[in-house]
């Protein structure tokens, strides 16, 4: 989830990834039948539903603010009920049946139950049902908080796990995962060191939100006459504020930021507001950030690593911070030859329109986009007319259909929450089994969440006590509706997040871990975004575009082939420099996370012109000032998108690189990779479709075929 303004094509391409949101609350742990809570609501929904249920699925569509309420809270005592029944087992009576089993179908019956209630925060077109969602949220959230914090629920599982008669290797590995989960919540330490460890907490999540209001709060501004906003578009400075002498008004919110760092040709002018945006927050306060490093390095401590990166690292596929380091280096280094070419590229460019000036780092992006409109014949506004959404998705499903094998079919009469919301059946092609199904929420409207992301609302599993429950997800999107035609218009980019955001669909649909906690998008951190970057690729792929393609006042004809290459091309051009700025700031996040007393001044002085071919850091800016807010929450796993981006590569160009509609690794894709989730260690999934341990070759190579 981020706070990206869409801006232009490119800062999309870019920052589009971290819009997963799987809602997992910190659910996990629960029991025996909800029965009762679902029959209640069910019989109080009879007398006005004309709609039909969905079979095997429990989500609740279209709550009214009473039964959210009333369905939160009887998910909070079925829940509490539980976990006191699982806690009174005595240590040496455990058992996979009085432990395991009722937690275990406790978080299957409870996940789709508790999203009924969550989602409608995001897309109700209703003020009291947002709200009451948003007050079940914090009540669910609050209580299963405290369960995951629960002494004697935690013994009696570590009771069960210390036995080990796991049962199956899933049920290992869910085991595990709970007892891992309370550890690190500090259960296996003495009370005082509890204590600590909570305290620590709450300074921690003080200092973060001192820290993100104190970035976000910057209501300053710049003013220039029009001359210095030179190359801006009308329409843009039209609608910036004035000051009384009429002069223009330059807020430090990203859209304008950006906006002026890829226009504007007046140097000076990008210069000061890559100045002032580098250093908001004030006169700023980097003391903040110490201090917060400082206290998640003591809070990883208690916990037994050595520092805060470690803890984070240890649960996530790279394992170690000596990992991510190399990982980064070693792709940092095999992108300078390249990332040298382009820069030279943007100081030739640079020469030739402003003459001698040094280039700096508020140079990179109003060149990137000088030279690319140069180099490409491409005019985004122009190929939007070949992209009308209901070609596109009809489009993507017939791909998805080629190489998966997953059939999409439109179920009318469902129940829904408004009525620009499409409900999809998924079913296998050749089985003709039902997977699961889809909710697409398309269209932006008021009161619904401004950003794109994909929801798990029910996660596959078959309990005791209750029929099968297939995976359900839902897709929320900002698309604009065309006024004149019945479907409208989608910028490439929309493309582009559109087909990541439904390959987040196709690995919750496709997921087949029997373990709600292990399942659907509830997977490794730096594994979840892999298969959704895998089929970007897709986007840049003539063959592919020619599905998704259709000028809309005849939509069979597609888009050209010259066209077509262009974009492929356009999609790697300037990757090398733009990685490389990406790896900087992780660099970064990784090395203050792992050490003590790093000046972190200092730190971005010296790896600025490291990283990035020699240039410095704009003299006057605060390295605290990088992090967007949206890196709170990701401290220490920056790397993580550059690294699932890379395995999405490998396995594009080693599987599918030469038939992008290869059927058969497709379905291998789909049972090897996809079926699997949680359940397995990431490597070993990735290594078994392979055939080979995961590699950063492919995507290293793909730069030195685009060189030359
Ligand atoms: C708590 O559990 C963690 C993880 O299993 C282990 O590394 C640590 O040593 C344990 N601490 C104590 C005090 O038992
Ligand atoms: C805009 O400001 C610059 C310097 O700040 C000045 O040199 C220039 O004359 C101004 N242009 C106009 C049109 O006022
Ligand atoms: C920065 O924070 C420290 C304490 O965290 C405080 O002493 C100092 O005055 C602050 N500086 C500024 C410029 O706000
Ligand atoms: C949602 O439920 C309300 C009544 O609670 C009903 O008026 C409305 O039509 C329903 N919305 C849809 C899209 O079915
Ligand atoms: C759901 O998981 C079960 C295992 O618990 C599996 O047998 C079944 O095939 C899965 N169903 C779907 C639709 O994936
Ligand atoms: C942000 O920093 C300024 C100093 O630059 C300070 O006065 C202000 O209180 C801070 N805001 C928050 C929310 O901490
Ligand atoms: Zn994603």
């Amino acid at each position: 989830m981020t706070g990206s303004e869409e801006k232009s094509e490119k800062m999309v391409k870019q920052k589009r990834d971290r819009s997963l949101l799987a809602f997992t609350g910190a659910a996990a742990v629960l029991a025996i039948a909800v029965n009762f809570a679902i029959a209640a609501v069910k019989h109080h929904k009879e007398k006005n539903r004309r709609k039909k249920d969905l079979p095997a699925s429990n989500v609740r569509i279209n709550l009214s603010k009473s039964e959210i309420l009333k369905l939160a809270d009887q998910i909070i005592a079925k829940s509490k009920e539980v976990h006191d029944a699982v806690a009174s087992v005595p240590l040496d009576k455990v058992s996979y049946m009085n432990v395991v089993s009722p937690l275990a179908e406790l978080e299957a019956q409870q996940f789709p139950l508790i999203q009924s209630c969550i989602f409608p925060k995001l897309v109700s077109s209703v003020e009291d049902v947002r709200k009451a969602s948003a007050e079940a949220e914090r009540k669910i959230d609050s209580h299963l908080n405290l369960c995951s914090k629960r002494e004697d629920v935690y013994l009696v599982v570590k009771a069960f796990a210390v036995r080990g008669d796991w049962m199956s290797a899933e049920a290992k590995c869910f085991v595990q995962v709970l007892v891992r989960d309370f550890e690190r919540n500090g259960l296996n330490l003495t009370a005082t060191k509890r204590e600590e460890l909570l305290r620590l907490r709450a300074q921690i999540d003080e200092l973060s939100l001192k820290y993100v209001q104190n970035l976000s709060d910057d209501g300053s501004f710049l003013l220039f006459n029009e001359s210095e906003l030179a190359g801006l578009p009308p329409g843009f400075l039209k609608a910036l504020d004035k000051s009384e002498d009429r002069k223009l008004k330059i807020s430090l919110r990203s859209h304008h930021v950006a906006a002026v760092l890829e226009l504007c040709k007046v140097g000076t002018t990008r210069r000061m507001v890559a100045r002032a945006y580098g250093k908001r927050s004030g006169e700023v306060n980097i003391s903040i950030l110490e201090n917060l490093v400082q206290q998640r390095h003591k809070y990883a401590r208690l916990l037994g690593y050595s520092n805060y990166a470690e803890y984070v690292v240890d649960i996530r596929m790279a394992r170690t911070p000596t990992k991510v380091f190399e990982f980064l280096e070693d792709i940092s280094s095999s992108l300078d030859d390249l990332a040298m070419k382009e820069l030279d590229l943007l100081k030739n460019m640079k020469k030739k329109e402003e003459g001698e000036l040094p280039f700096g780092i508020e140079d990179l992006l109003y060149y990137i986009k000088r030279v690319e409109d140069q180099n490409f014949n491409l005019d985004f506004g122009e190929l939007k007319q070949y992209f009308p959404i209901s070609l596109v998705l009809s489009g993507i499903f017939k791909i998805l259909q080629d190489i998966f094998g997953l059939r999409f079919e439109e179920t009318v009469d469902s129940e829904v929450w408004h009525s620009d919301v499409r409900v999809f059946s998924v079913f296998d092609l050749g089985s003709g089994e039902l997977l699961g199904y889809c909710y697409l929420d398309l269209y932006s409207r008021e009161g619904k969440y401004g950003h794109t992301c994909v929801v798990a609302l029910q996660n596959n599993a078959s309990t005791i006590s209750q029929a099968k429950q297939v995976p359900v997800a839902l897709l929320i999107s900002q698309c604009q509706k065309d006024v004149g035609s019945n479907s409208g218009l989608l910028r490439f980019s929309e493309v582009v997040s559109l087909l990541h955001e439904i390959g987040h669909v196709v690995q919750q649909i496709c997921n087949r871990a029997s373990f709600s906690r292990l399942s659907g998008l509830r997977v490794d951190p730096d594994f979840v975004e892999i298969p959704a970057q895998v089929l970007e690729n897709w986007c840049y792929e003539s063959s592919s575009l020619k599905l998704i393609t259709g000028f809309h006042q005849d939509i069979t004809k597609p888009l050209g082939e010259d066209v077509c290459k262009s974009i492929k091309r356009w999609s790697k051009s300037f990757s090398a420099l733009k990685l490389k700025q990406e790896i900087l700031y992780c660099l970064f996040d990784q090395i203050i996370h792992s050490a003590d007393n790093v000046d972190i001044l200092e730190l971005f002085k010296h790896l600025h012109p490291k990283v990035m071919l020699g240039l410095p850091m704009l003299e006057g800016t605060n390295p605290a000032s990088c992090f967007p807010s949206s890196v709170i929450g990701h401290e220490a796993a920056c790397y993580s998108r550059i690294w699932s981006k890379v395995f999405a590569d490998d396995i594009f160009a080693s599987k599918f690189g030469n038939d992008v509609s290869n059927h058969h690794v497709g379905m291998q894709f789909r049972n090897k990779v996809l079926a699997p989730g949680g359940s397995k260690d990431p490597v070993e999934v990735l290594s078994a479709f392979l055939g080979r341990e995961p590699s950063i070759q492919a995507f290293i190579n793909s730069f030195a075929y685009h060189t030359s």
